[in-house]
């Protein structure tokens, strides 16, 4: 009755911004993301009978269980059990602060949830729960780089496709202002050019997922900055703000690391910390110089990486569904670096 998963969070590369009417937290736009290693979650789920109600500590503090609980109202009702359960989750990077937090927490919480009920679910469908409760969430079940196309989430390449680096530019250790989840639906209602936005991410998803499948590094990091811009612009039109004046610094470096013939390309997600996309083989140059950018706290070197597993203190093969689907459910797990 207890289990401990980790996950990692992913970034988007086209990003996934606006829900389907009427659906369960199914995304309007297709998005295709790279698992981080280097950045991690690890969560514990015990169910205990002793507990009157499920209870959540994130980094040590005490927090309202109401997301998680009703992830676990599914896992309870498909397993057939009242239990409630302790929820303890760390993080080793900034949380709620656009670092995709709630992605890799959710999965993680899934894959503990959903093994410690005894639940020997495939990935795909560890997936579809962890979705319900944060689309990007489902993504991070899978390594490599990872496609949600509605509520359908697959892994579209391994970790080793493009020997790339991000460079996750540290801005706050603060938690953001607006949700992603309020900023979406804000966007959706208000911004003159959300329709421009639903027109605009699949067309630039399709390409970006080719540029990839054929190895084009310098194509996929000018379709993601279009991709980061285009989300960006619409919420901005809704009066969504989520870059600072650091990140548009950093932007500002990465472009002249690029007048500069360095192949680096930005991203930006629901917070201000910029990610810059380069070649592993210029990752040391512009990590320099993003470090000098004004505003930048810290640089953390992810690599794509493996999917949300059981702890493997378990001593068995920890990836969901690994005993009724073999490998088919995590792709790409093995040329991962964890720094
Ligand atoms: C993405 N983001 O594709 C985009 C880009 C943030 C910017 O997915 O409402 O926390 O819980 O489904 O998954 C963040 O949204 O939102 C996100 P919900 P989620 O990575």
């Amino acid at each position: 009755m207890k289990a401990v998963a980790i996950a990692h969070p992913n970034i988007a590369l086209s990003k996934y911004w606006g829900k389907k009417p009427g659906e369960w937290n199914v995304p309007a736009v297709p998005s295709l993301s790279i698992t981080l290693a280097g950045l991690a979650t690890t969560t514990t789920v015990a169910f205990d009978a002793a507990l009157t109600t499920d209870t959540l500590t994130i980094n040590g503090a005490a927090i309202a269980a109401l997301r998680a609980t009703e992830l676990l109202d599914h896992v309870r009702s498909a397993a057939g059990l009242t239990t409630r359960a302790s929820i303890v989750s760390t993080n080793d990077f900034p949380t709620a602060s656009g670092l995709a937090s709630s992605a890799s927490g959710f999965a993680a919480l899934a894959v503990a949830a959903t093994r410690a009920a005894g639940l020997d679910w495939p990935a795909e469908r560890v997936a579809d729960l962890a979705r319900r409760s944060s689309a990007s969430a489902a993504r991070s079940l899978f390594g490599g780089f990872v496609e949600l196309d509605g509520d359908i989430v697959r892994p579209v390449a391994p970790a080793g496709a493009i020997d790339l680096r991000v460079l996750v530019c540290v801005t706050t250790e603060a938690a953001k202002a607006v949700s992603s989840r309020i900023g979406m639906n804000t966007t959706a209602a208000k911004s003159p050019y959300y329709a421009g936005w639903l027109e605009t991410a699949p067309r630039i998803h399709a390409e970006l997922k080719a540029a990839l499948l054929a190895g084009d590094l310098p194509r996929v990091g000018e379709l993601a900055e279009q991709s980061a811009f285009a989300m960006h612009a619409s919420a901005f039109a809704a009066g969504i703000v989520y870059v600072s004046g650091a990140t548009l610094d950093a932007y500002a470096t990465v472009r002249a690391l690029r007048a500069d013939g360095i192949g680096a390309w930005a991203t930006m997600d629901a917070g201000p910390h910029l990610k810059c996309l380069v070649h592993a083989k210029d990752a040391a140059a512009a990590k320099a110089r993003l470090e000098a950018s004004p505003g930048v706290l810290r640089i953390i070197e992810a690599t794509p990486g493996e999917g949300a597993r059981v702890s493997a203190s378990t001593g068995e093969d920890a990836r969901p569904g690994a005993s009724s689907t073999g490998a088919s459910g995590v792709q790409g797990r093995s040329p991962c670096v964890d720094r």
